[in-house]
């Protein structure tokens, strides 16, 4: 589903060969997708649990239900969720024999479950342009997610602009304008120094005067504890709102799926202050705790709007629970 496509026409066979653009058609290759990208948690799973199958048929005791509790913990998928998976293959197979996908299917089953409708689309602007403000901690992946979707939009027919909100390094603006040549999209420059306010200014302008379709913001890096970072988001939205009263239309929070459950945890409170409306899971392709999208989805309460599999423009995927399900479980 390419909910935000701009032009209606369908994406060019280039589009889909380098997978960044999938159609609603095309769910095999997404699932095939999901499944590569997963694959360490995938792997993780399926030696860990074929590992519990020594014989045909493994009789469902306590102790089988613990070593299963365990394996699905390491998934970083929670205990809350584990217990729950746990509880139903005792309800539908105690001191029976089950079969490895027996036990799959049910994980497969409550899992998807538990993330259905915790996806969700890109809003867009009634009325462009759509403006998306990106924040999160030092090194999450924001810049980079940036251009991911600045490539995925441009891909689709959008007209993007990218705002070098993160004035704090030169490195950042640098880092941001080499995306924004090989994505072949403009962008709006900042002095290393200058006031991010004024940088967002000048691109919202642009993009109102100039009619582009989506303006994305990228900002510095900062920690929910730093009081006068946290108010200057505060101000980039108010100056946002000066030229679109409805803008930010997304303040999407990145996170990083390596850097483990707490870590991500403590993101919540920044999540809260800075009425983040969804999140950008990056670097799922690097940890073989992908289950961790699952007490994320439960604890931020915030739509998962896309993952990060890579750092290549194109490895930047809408979220699917179903599919991403299948492919972790499979
Ligand atoms: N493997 C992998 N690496 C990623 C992904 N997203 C980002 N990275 C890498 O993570 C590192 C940090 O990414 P940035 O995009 O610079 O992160 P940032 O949040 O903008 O960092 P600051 O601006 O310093 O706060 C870079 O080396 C990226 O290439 C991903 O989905 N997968
Ligand atoms: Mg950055």
């Amino acid at each position: 589903m390419v909910f935000w496509r701009k032009k209606k026409e369908p994406p060019t066979a280039t589009e889909s060969v380098e997978g960044g653009v999938q159609t609603a058609g095309s769910q095999t290759t997404k699932v095939s997708w999901f499944r590569k990208v997963l694959e360490k948690t995938n792997q993780l799973l399926r030696t860990d649990i074929r590992d519990l199958w020594k014989d045909e048929g493994r009789l469902v005791d306590e102790t089988f239900l613990s070593d299963l509790y365990a394996i699905l913990v390491r998934t970083d998928m929670g205990a809350s969720m584990a217990t729950t998976i746990v509880d139903s293959v005792r309800r539908q197979y105690a001191s029976r024999k089950v079969e490895m996908e027996e036990v799959l299917s049910v994980v497969r089953e409550r899992v998807s479950e538990s993330l259905k409708s915790r996806g969700g689309s890109l809003r867009m602007a009634e009325q462009s342009p759509t403006i998306i403000l990106v924040v999160g901690v030092n090194g999450s992946g924001k810049t980079t997610s940036i251009a991911k979707l600045a490539s995925k939009l441009t891909r689709a027919g959008n007209r993007v602009l990218l705002a070098a909100g993160d004035t704090f390094r030169a490195a950042a603006v640098a880092q941001l304008r080499v995306w924004s040549e090989r994505i072949g999209c403009d962008i709006v420059l900042g002095e290393q120094g200058a006031d991010p306010g004024s940088v967002v200014f000048r691109a919202v302008q642009r993009a109102v005067d100039e009619s582009y379709d989506v303006c994305i913001i990228d900002t510095a890096g900062r920690l929910q504890t730093q009081s006068n970072l946290m108010q200057q988001l505060e101000k980039i939205k108010r100056v946002i709102q000066k030229q679109v009263p409805e803008g930010p239309h997304e303040v999407l929070l990145v996170l990083d799926a390596t850097a483990g459950q707490n870590a991500i945890s403590q993101a919540k409170g920044f999540s809260d202050a800075a009425n983040c409306t969804g999140i950008i899971l990056a670097k799922l392709d690097g940890t073989a705790k992908g289950g961790v999208i699952i007490p994320i989805a439960e604890q931020f309460g915030l739509p998962v709007k896309f993952i990060g599999v890579g750092e290549q423009l194109t490895d930047l995927e809408e979220f699917v629970p179903d599919e991403f399900s299948s492919a972790l479980f499979s």
